[in-house]
Parts: structure tokens; sequence; C-alpha cells
């Protein structure tokens, strides 16, 4: 994917309307801290486009990257941070059900997964979640470059049990330092998403 033009277009807290976008939309989900918004960087070429937070922030948005004026990431609010009040965590489900229900143009949900750990009981529900609304998730394995070339395989097939994944399910390993993977995942949006 060359990246011509890269716009953060729409971004929607708990009481915002969601956009009616005309472009599809891939979307973003995993907790906090796992490497969502480097991934996100990663891919539209940009070292600090999308946030990063040395701190896990506690921003409930959903935000909208246009890209090329032909996709949208779409970059959902983490979940898992320990310091969130219950209310807030409610309010959080709330938005990312609203739009894993009502996006219109919503063709693919990649959950990210920290390679070095087993999925969380969050983890799995995001999983279970984002299924039961339809999408079956693209699981993206995060900071590759923190485990050695020779427990890939083996941290690998604790996310694929962690998660209990269906058979067939495609599993990215990613990492935003060597950027191993990024090519990856856009081929499989452009297979998968955009049909060129
Ligand atoms: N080594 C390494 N660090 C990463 C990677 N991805 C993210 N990080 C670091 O993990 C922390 C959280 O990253 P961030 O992208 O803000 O996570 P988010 O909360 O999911 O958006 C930051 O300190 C990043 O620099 C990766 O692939 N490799
Ligand atoms: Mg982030």
């Amino acid at each position: 994917m060359v990246i011509r033009s890269l716009n953060l277009e729409t971004v929607c807290g708990i009481t915002s309307s969601l956009p009616d976008n005309l472009y599809p939309e891939i979307a973003f989900a995993g907790k906090s801290n796992v490497g969502k918004s480097s991934l996100i960087n990663g891919l539209m070429n940009r070292k600090s486009f999308a946030r990063i937070s040395a701190t896990p922030g506690k921003t409930q948005t959903i935000n909208f990257y246009n890209i090329n004026e032909e996709i949208y990431l779409v970059d959902l609010p983490g979940y898992g941070y320990a310091k969130v009040s219950e209310k807030e965590k409610i309010q959080w489900g709330k938005l990312i059900e609203r739009y894993l229900q009502n996006s219109k143009q919503l063709r693919a949900v990649f959950l990210l997964i920290d390679i070095r750990h087993a999925p969380s009981a969050n983890d799995k529900t995001m999983y279970e979640w984002i299924a039961a609304n339809g999408y079956r998730p693209v699981i993206i394995a995060t900071k590759l470059d923190k485990i050695k070339r020779s427990q890939k395989d083996k941290q690998l097939k604790l996310i694929r049990e962690g998660l209990s994944v269906l058979p067939g399910t495609v599993i990215i390993p990613f990492s935003s330092v060597s950027k191993q993977g990024r090519d990856e995942i856009w081929s499989y949006v452009e297979e998968e998403v955009l049909g060129v």
C-alpha cells in the first residue's frame, strides 16, 4: 500500500454519533499498551501520527484515519487499563458495541495480542464479542522483536489455544521496531477488503 494521504478524520467519544463513511473500514482492538498505536503508525509509515503512550491512556475514543480517500483504519479504545472505573468500563463497552453493531463499512477486525503472553480473560471476551457480531477476527501478535525467534511458534500456539480460535484463523506476527509483518497485513487488507 502506497500512502498518498492520511487524515485523522473523525474522533468519536461516548456521546458522539458514529460517522456514515463512504469507504471500507478496518478496525483494531486490543488491550491498552499492546502496541495498537504503534501498529497503526507502522501501517501508515509514520512515527507518531497516532499517539503512542508511555503510560497507557484512558481516552475512550474511536479514531478514524482516512487513508488515500480509499480506506479507514479505525483505532478502537483499549481495554484492561487497571485505573479505569466501573462506569468508564461500561461506557467503553457501549461505544465499541455501538460501532461493531452499526458500522455499514466495517470489513475486517484485527485483534492485537502481545506475543509474549497468553491471552487474558479480557482478550478472550473481546475475541468472542467480535465473533458474536459476525466478524472473524484476524489476530496480530505484537512486539515480535521482544522474543527469541526460537520461541515464536510456541507463543503463537499459546495464542491460538488461549483464544480457542476457529480453524483457519489468520495470525500475523508484527513488530513496530523491525516492521516485520507490515506487508503481510497490507496484503491481507488488499486481498480480502479492497479486492485488488
Ligand atoms: N519493542 C517493541 N515495543 C513496542 C512495540 N509496539 C509497541 N511497543 C511499545 O509499547 C508501548 C505501548 O505502545 P502503544 O502503541 O502506545 O500501545 P497502545 O496502548 O496499544 O496504543 C510503547 O512504549 C511502545 O513503544 C513493538 O512491536 N516492539
Ligand atoms: Mg494507543
